[in-house]
């Protein structure tokens, strides 16, 4: 068995969740927070059999979309002077982590 943990925009974790619930996967959702950004992000972790792991991965990926953000950044110009301006960064889809399970049981 495997747990899969896939990082998420808040914006897809509906529709990536509903995608594998409505495939007969268990989801559990994690409200987290990327450590660059500090924004908020989704966090799903999926038990599978192993043979499953592709077709989760699939369904993720398919309902995950690529988008960019503006985040501040801050530039030194010496003496005590400096500007901030916007920067943009490529957010997703998702980011995915296979783990292997040692011993998984409902008691
Ligand atoms: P954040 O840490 O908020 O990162 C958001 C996006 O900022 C990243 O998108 C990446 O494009 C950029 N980024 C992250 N760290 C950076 C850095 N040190 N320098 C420059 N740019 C940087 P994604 O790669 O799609 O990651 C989306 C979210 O997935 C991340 O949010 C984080 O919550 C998680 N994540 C990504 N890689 C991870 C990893 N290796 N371990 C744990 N979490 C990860």
């Amino acid at each position: 068995m495997k747990l899969v943990l896939a990082i998420v925009s808040n914006d897809d974790s509906g529709t990536v969740s509903r995608a594998l619930t409505k495939e007969g996967f268990a989801v559990t959702k994690l409200a987290t927070t990327g450590g660059f950004l500090m924004a908020g992000n989704t966090t799903l972790l999926i038990g599978v059999d192993d043979v499953k792991v592709q077709q989760v991965m699939d369904i993720v990926s398919a309902h995950s979309k690529k988008r960019t953000q503006i985040m501040p950044s801050n530039a030194s110009y010496g003496v005590g002077m400096y500007s901030s301006f916007p920067v943009e960064v490529t957010v997703g889809g998702a980011t995915v982590f296979v783990l292997d399970v040692e011993r998984f049981e409902k008691v």
